[in-house]
């Protein structure tokens, strides 16, 4: 077996190689494990742990072993994999949990000594680092651990910029760890569920669950909940099969069909040429014999590659396995599918025992007997030459029962046959019972999951006895990580580019001998005995499961009750090992006369943003906290991965920035007026705290005259109607603290308005209210942006109808290049050049590549959202709303706010003019805000006086709650 494999899987024996107390490599399978898995795995699930360094994902990973959690902290070099044993609920089901111990990035190894490679021009390659650089290690994964450590943020950062890479499909446990080092902790409770629940609410329908839990491997804490989360990705698995079964038997289906109706149109089922025939002198038909007798087909054959075997000795659900195409039991090597589906292609010989030579007599007894069916390759053979037995019928069952019981001599229950494609570490299942010492090589044929294409390519054959390998094929192909990246706006309702896989299972199998079939039996029915005893007392067990479902609001354990019986403690402090790196994708290359030109324009005329998250970074990470971050240096060290800071917005040449004062939707209702406030706060302070560089505006003027003394103007925009509480006059105050636009809704609707999602959902109000029209009308006079993404269409249609100044959508995109309801119509485009308002282009991947473009996002397909508006409505009604650290990821080429002049010179390559670049940059933007100061000054000329009509109380039914009346 090549070390390659052991350190994966570990070598399912006494091995020599895994030593996991020194190394990181995986432990072998115990005895015990082996001998449970060969009576047959009905299933096989894969579960990932991620993480940042040093959270705790190998504690975690022996913790699942039974091993003892361990103070010294080594960090693991590469993903290791180890097999547990885990039964759902009281059902006696095997699975074989497969658990990867996730390294991002690993340490490129030479290749050891104990490997010859046949192959002397790779000879001095490094062995292959088994990474997640490397590997798409949520390939074939059913359900992932995401792992923070509770004293350490920036682990918390790197949750938020995985959670959004894992496919919908994944079962998520986001698992806070160092729980027992509470007093040191950085990471609160509240923010990680607040997180969790904007992200969830911001995935498709039909996602699966995201969990949250805290745990400690110090003491244990925490591993009952996570032996429960497995309900979950197990459940996904189950559905999974049944789902590729159906579509298999449809399939199936669809062909005999299609077979009978070609067949029954055919001359072979012309009843007056078969006559002819028979009479006629030629060569008859087969079946033309002189007898009545009925001719019955043999039993039908399992559809090819599936056998569904469902068990009714479990409660519920049926057990159920998949049986994927049968592969002849002494298989020569092959050098097709195997292991590596997933992991480098390395085909293993595997030493088996050879079966005893009567065992083999008897398989071969009892494969020739079970053939007649096996024998049969066209419809002439359906016919035995002798005729057709009278009997055929009867026969075939009695024939059939022989060959079962010569086959299973001992088995009385049909569902303790064992799985002929019994999932892998078959060797030395019952090494008491062993005494064959002759050995013969066999492929032990090993599938983790099945696209081979994204990976790279490396069949490996190897000899047990001499240990050489022979690479046959290297292909440098990278994989395909962006399978699974799309971007998600925190903030935003968002969807995923990703169509949820429906990979098969990830299946591990061997193709066990007559012999070990049979042992197995033996065993499985000595097994069943214990088991029948046990299960009574298992079901009673099942119970429990049923408080799983209440737990969605109570994830936490009691940890102090939890205490109370471990042990707790302290750790220490470790060094953070954070990888930081930021990769930059794709960034297409630009003439650097256009990237000249670019800054140049941006130099000449501020370049001003219209949604940038900052501030929900400041409150997520370090509570709001604005002095312990200096966004004079890279932010990344100090926080985790983030898009803004300042030297980068130098870089990017950013004149103005709408910083959001966003709180999520949770907070309708309850706390977001102060949540809000707090935000505006964050903006202040650190607008104050670099005076060198930002300066607080509210006016168009002020934009301007800060840009020409080298400054950055901080405006405020509030993002969501749900923040001002239903008060006009929160409004008004929100106007004296220096907002100068409102989203009028965030993802949920508010007691007046209707959010974009009703649009696909259906509408709440028609759009808005009379009453939140009064909104637009209060706003249109305080001088206030009205901002239309994140809105129903119905809502938008409202509001032209009724503002008497321009509005703008901050950060959307153009709906006819991806139909989100988060875009923008063409109808609505329409109405906004008549409004005379911009649409300020998001970079969110999603809103810019879902269908029909159905593309990369990067530089280029921002451009076409840009020019699409240009071309509709004209240079002068577009800008730009990064949404930056609002979103996970960013399109390649515009990773952070260092990278504006990308698109400036993309362009520019397109033949935009400088005014035109200018306009996009900030002209418009200055243009609106002009305008709608001119309104609010007319207004005021006019003597409208602040509206003065509160909210219908009937508004606000059943949600008063937090709310003292007057
Ligand atoms: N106090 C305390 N220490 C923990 C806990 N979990 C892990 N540790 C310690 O934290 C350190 C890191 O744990 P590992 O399991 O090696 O972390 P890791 O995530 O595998 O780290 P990498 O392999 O470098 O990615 C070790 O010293 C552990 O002893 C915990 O819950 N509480
Ligand atoms: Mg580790
Ligand atoms: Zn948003």
């Amino acid at each position: 077996m090549s070390t390659f494999f052991k350190r994966i899987l570990g070598d399912g024996n006494n091995s020599k190689v895994n030593d996991a107390s020194k190394t990181n490599a995986p432990t072998p399978m115990v005895a015990s494990l082996q001998r449970k898995f060969a009576k047959g795995v009905q299933y096989n699930m894969k579960i990932v742990i991620k993480g940042d360094r040093n959270v705790g994902k190998t504690a975690l990973f022996e913790r699942l072993q039974g091993k003892k959690f361990r103070e010294e902290y080594i960090p693991t070099d590469e993903i290791q994999v180890t097999c547990i044993q885990w039964n759902y609920k009281a059902t006696d089901d095997v699975v074989k949990v497969e658990v990867w111990d996730v390294v991002d990035k690993g340490k490129p190894k030479k290749k050891t000594d104990s490997l010859k490679l046949s192959n002397n021009s790779i000879d001095e390659l490094e062995e292959p680092c088994l990474d997640a650089d490397f590997i798409d290690v949520f390939k074939g994964s059913h359900g992932v651990i995401l792992m923070l450590d509770v004293t350490k943020s920036w682990t918390f950062g790197y949750v938020e910029r995985e959670i959004v890479k894992i496919p919908d499909r994944i079962p998520i446990l986001v698992l806070a760890n160092h729980r027992d080092m509470g007093h040191h902790r950085t990471v609160s409770q509240d923010s990680i569920k607040t997180f969790l629940e904007d992200f969830e609410r911001s995935r498709p329908e039909g996602s699966a669950q995201i969990r949250y839990a805290e745990a400690s491997m110090k003491n244990g804490f925490g591993l009952k909940y996570l032996h429960k989360f497995f309900n979950l990705p197990f459940l996904q698995l189950q559905k999974e099969s049944l789902l590729t079964q159906l579509e298999t038997n449809r399939r199936e289906f669809d062909a005999t069909v299609h077979e009978l109706n070609a067949y029954g149109e055919s001359e072979l089922q012309n009843y007056d040429l078969f006559i002819e025939q028979c009479q006629g002198t030629g060569k008859k038909p087969k079946e033309c014999v002189p007898d009545t007798s009925i001719k019955m087909a043999p039993p039908a054959k399992p559809i090819p590659g599936m056998q569904l075997n469902i068990s009714s000795s479990a409660p519920s659900p049926p057990t159920l396995s998949i049986t994927p195409a049968t592969t002849p039991i002494q298989s020569p090597p092959s050098t097709s599918t195997n292991f590596v589906s997933k992991l480098f292609k390395k085909i293993q010989k595997e030493e088996i025992e050879t079966p005893p030579k009567e065992s083999i007599k008897e398989a071969e007894a009892s494969t020739s007997s079970q053939s007649p069916e096996e024998s049969v390759k066209n419809i002439e053979e359906f016919v035995p030459e002798e005729g057709i037995d009278a009997n055929f019928l009867a026969d075939t069952n009695e024939k059939s029962a022989k060959i079962d019981s010569g086959k299973d001599e001992e088995s009385d229950d049909a569902d303790e046959k064992a799985n002929p494609l019994v999932a892998g570490f078959q060797e030395d299942i019952d090494s008491e019972e062993d005494s064959v010492p002759s050995r013969v090589s066999k492929v032990q044929d090993i599938q983790l999951s099945s696209d081979e294409d994204d990976l790279n390519k490396l069949k490996v054959e190897e000899d047990i006895n001499d240990s050489s390998v022979n690479v046959e094929e290297v292909s440098s192909e990278s994989k395909g990580i962006e399978l699974t990246e799309a971007d998600v706006d925190f903030l935003d309702k968002q969807f995923l580019c990703e169509t949820p896989s429906n990979e098969p299972s990830t299946t591990v199998r061997t193709t066990p001998s007559p012999q070990e079939q049979s042992k197995k039996k033996k065993k499985d029915k000595k097994d069943k005995k214990k088991r029948k005893s046990k299960k009574s007392n298992k079901d009673n067990g099942a119970k429990e499961s049923d408080e799983s479902k209440k737990q969605k609001n109570k994830e936490l354990d009691d940890y102090e009750k939890f205490l109370a019986d471990g042990e707790g403690g302290e750790s220490n402090g470790y060094e953070c090992l954070c990888d930081l790196e930021h990769c930059v994708k794709g960034a297409n290359a630009w003439s650097s006369e256009s990237i000249e030109r670019a800054k140049h324009v941006l130099e000449r005329y501020p370049l001003i943003d219209g949604h940038n998250d900052l501030p929900m970074v400041y409150r997520r990470r370090v509570n709001n906290r604005v002095d312990l971050i200096n966004l004079e240096e890279d932010v990344n060290p100090q926080w985790g991965a983030s898009h803004t800071d300042i030297p980068r917005m130098r870089q990017g040449k950013m004149g103005a920035q709408f910083w959001s004062a966003f709180v999520s939707c949770t907070s309708q209702y309850k706390d977001a007026l102060r949540l809000t406030i707090e935000q505006i706060d964050v903006v202040h302070r650190m607008t104050e705290k670099y005076p060198n560089h930002f300066k607080m505006v509210t006016s168009a003027d002020e934009i301007e005259e800060a840009f020409s003394n080298g400054l950055m103007g901080s405006l405020i925009g509030v993002e969501g109607g749900h923040s001002m509480d239903n008060s006009l006059a929160v409004l008004r105050q929100f106007y004296s603290l220096g907002v100068r636009y409102m989203t009028i809704t965030h993802s949920c609707n508010t007691p007046w308005a209707d959010a974009s999602p009703a649009d696909d959902n259906g509408p709440e109000h028609d759009g808005l209210t009379d009453w939140g029209q009064l909104v637009v009308k209060e706003m249109n006079r305080l001088g206030m942006l009205v901002d239309l993404s994140h809105v129903s269409t119905r809502l938008m249609e409202t509001a032209f109808n009724i503002t008497k100044a321009p509005v703008i959508f901050s950060h959307s995109c153009v709906y006819a290049i991806c139909n989100t309801h988060r875009n923008v119509r063409d109808h609505i485009l329409d109405k906004l050049k008549e409004n005379g308002g911009i649409l300020m282009i998001t970079f969110v991947r999603y809103f810019l590549g879902c269908a029909p473009a159905n593309r990369n996002p990067d530089v280029k397909l921002v451009a076409d959202h840009i020019d699409y508006v240009k071309n509709r409505i004209g240079a002068d009604y577009v800008g730009l709303g990064g949404d930056y650290d609002g979103m996970a990821g960013a399109p390649d080429g515009l990773e952070d706010v260092s990278k504006y002049p990308n698109l400036f010179a993309e362009l520019a390559e397109r033949g935009w003019t400088d005014t035109e670049l200018e306009k996009l940059a900030g002209r418009n933007l200055i243009r609106v805000l002009r305008k709608v100061e001119e309104v609010r000054n007319q207004l005021a000329g006019e003597g409208v006086r602040p509206i003065d009509q509160i909210i219908p109380e009937s508004a606000l039914a059943n949600r008063t709650e937090c709310r003292t009346s007057f």
